[in-house]
């Protein structure tokens, strides 16, 4: 870890003992003109950073503005010269800033600011907050672009259905918004390495065709660089699939490396005709090391790799088992796993946190690459989809992952589609639902992941 020695009087007391924390605090702020991307960044950012286990909230000033106001009816609102618009965005802006700083003095790691932060005295306030009154850390995160086919891409693809164009005619918000964005751009300082030098920040041009990175303060600040040059956003489909059925699974136990059984053989055949069928253009295949997942692609004609990284979660001592066999045998880990699944370690075995870890390289891959099948295990599955979906390490290890079904996952907008494709060959359910808590049996609670499966596209796919 890195000498902290130089953040002195971070952190205040009551915050030492937060185990995660190895550094201060820091605030991500982006800066740019409208429509660059920031959003999107914040948003994907955020997801991966709350992934890895690192605590991060978006506060983005747009939504203060719509909350404390419904007078948005034109660009005009943005004209500097309007002046009572502009204290009231002073005031939003100064309210989000206000929030993050809670967030983090509460126990967060990581708050995004997304606003346009597009002039010099405005990121001069940013610094003033964050890190002389807190002693935070501060990095600026730049979206310079000046491709109009990128810009109007973004403002058809989220501006427009904007609470801000409610009802209005598509062409007319596209225009409204990019006179919007003139008004920013009489102001608009980008950042720059003679005048801030001193600040740490990246510039990202065109989506990521070129990188310019300045002080760069702690190993935080390289992983959102190091994210970020990854990142990319060519149109391309993932395609998530457990293995088929395996013997240990007809036999209900956990782990091994068995085969496929006849019907999981099946599925091999069927999920080679589903690719054909989808017709998926250089389409790579990613499996474990395992032998169930190698059989299962093993009729698809595309280029295959075989990840260690994808293995299945290891059980320890509970591997070849059922889950009667370990209740009985070893009760009280038994017990613990269902108090808290996500960090439960079976005895010389992982946890579904380590295999989050160990799953991050696989991200990382799947963020460069474009179209993608991973054949891959039950819990590995779950951690995948988690990052995709956004989802709670509280909920991570309960999704449901069903045999013989293929995930599809689109990038739509700021998130991404997920179509549950069930490939109609029987299998065996190796789910064991969430224990049923106290809380849970006097309240309204409901699985989430009923809901998500519900919601998602169900496609009976029969190909013949
Ligand atoms: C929806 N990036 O509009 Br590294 C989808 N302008 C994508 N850069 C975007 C916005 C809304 C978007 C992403 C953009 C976008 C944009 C400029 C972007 C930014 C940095 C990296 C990769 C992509
Ligand atoms: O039962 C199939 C399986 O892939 C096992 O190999 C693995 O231990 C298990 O699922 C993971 O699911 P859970 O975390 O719900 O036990």
């Amino acid at each position: 870890m890195e000498d902290e020695s130089s953040s002195s009087s971070y952190p205040p007391p009551n915050i030492t003992s937060c185990p995660h924390m190895v550094q201060a605090p820091t605030v991500i702020s982006m800066v740019g003109l409208p429509a660059r991307g920031k959003t999107y960044m914040s948003k994907k950012l955020t997801r991966y950073l709350n992934w890895i286990g690192i605590r991060t909230k978006v506060f983005n000033v747009g939504e203060y503005r719509r909350a404390a106001t419904d007078q948005y009816r034109n660009h005009n609102f943005f004209d500097t010269s309007n002046s009572e618009a502009l204290a009231l965005r002073q005031k939003c802006a100064l309210m989000a800033i206000d929030d993050a700083c809670n967030f983090l003095l509460g126990g967060g790691e990581v708050a995004v600011i997304d606003a346009t932060n597009t002039t010099r005295e405005r990121r001069k306030l940013l610094e003033e907050i964050i890190c002389q009154k807190h002693n935070f850390r501060l990095f600026f995160v730049e979206s310079v672009c000046d491709d109009i086919n990128i810009i109007e891409a973004n403002i058809l693809e989220v501006k427009v259905c904007s609470p801000d164009y409610l009802g209005m005619d598509k062409n007319e918000a596209v225009e409204d918004f990019l006179k919007r964005i003139d008004h920013y751009r009489v102001h608009y300082e980008a950042m720059d390495c003679g005048h801030d030098k001193d600040l740490s920040f990246i510039q990202i041009f065109n989506q990521g065709e070129r990188f310019l990175v300045n002080k760069l303060a702690g190993h935080l600040q390289s992983r959102v660089v190091y994210y970020l040059m990854n990142i990319h956003v060519l149109p391309r489909t993932i395609y998530l699939t457990r293995h088929g059925e395996s013997m240990m699974n007809l036999r209900g136990r956990i782990g091994g490396d068995s085969e496929l059984s006849p019907r999981g053989m099946e599925y091999a055949k069927e999920l080679a005709k589903f690719v054909v069928a989808e017709n998926i253009p250089n389409l790579k295949v990613w499996t474990s090391e395992l032998t169930r997942t190698i059989q299962t692609a093993q009729h698809i004609k595309a280029p295959k790799a075989h990840w260690k990284a994808l293995n299945e979660i290891d059980a320890g001592i509970c591997e070849g088992m059922t889950y009667e066999e370990i209740a009985e045998k070893y009760p009280e880990e038994f017990a613990k796993r269902d108090q808290d699944k996500y960090h439960y370690r079976y005895p010389t075995g992982e946890s579904y946190q380590d295999l989050v870890a160990r799953l991050e390289p696989v991200i990382m891959e799947l963020e460069r690459q474009e179209n993608v099948m991973v054949v891959c295990h039950q819990a590995v599955a779950r951690c995948l989809l988690a990052y995709f979906q956004d989802k709670s390490s509280e909920d991570l290890p309960y999704l449901k992952v069903p045999l013989h079904t293929v995930i599809k996952l689109t990038p739509v907008a700021y998130g991404c589609r997920v179509e549950y494709v069930s490939l109609n060959i029987p299998a065996v359910n190796t789910h064991r639902e969430r224990p049923v808590k106290q809380e849970r049996l006097e309240g309204h609670t409901t699985s989430d992941e009923d809901e998500d499966i519900h919601r998602c596209k169900i496609r009976a796919m029969s190909i013949a």
